[in-house]
């Protein structure tokens, strides 16, 4: 973009591209201990999912070992492991909550 001023000068601005903020997948893990209830609270608890989606991904995980939760910029993602991990722990759940780049 250029201004052009009354005394005649150029004002050159330059727009600098910036590159989109990367995404996190945040997914969670297979295990034969955390109750299939609880998984389901915590999708719809940390991922705002109703009971059927939170049931299907529930599924998914158990029968597949892993699943996508939700994708988001890297410190949103990283506080939903925290508060997942968190919760999990607090309830004496081994639960597994990861993050990794889309
Ligand atoms: N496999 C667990 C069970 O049979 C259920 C489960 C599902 C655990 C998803 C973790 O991320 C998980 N009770």
């Amino acid at each position: 973009m250029a201004t052009k001023h009354q005394d005649g000068s150029l004002l050159e601005t330059k727009r600098t591209q910036l590159a989109p903020p990367p995404l996190y997948k945040v997914l969670l893990l297979n295990d034969d201990f955390t109750p299939m209830d609880f998984v389901i609270v915590v999708l719809q608890r940390f991922f705002a999912m109703d009971r059927e989606q939170a049931t299907r991904i529930m599924l998914k995980v158990h029968t597949e070992g892993k699943g996508v939760c939700g994708v988001y910029p890297r410190d949103v993602a990283a506080t939903k492991v925290e508060q997942v991990t968190g919760f999990a722990r607090s309830n004496q759940h081994p639960l597994a909550c990861v993050m990794e780049e889309n």
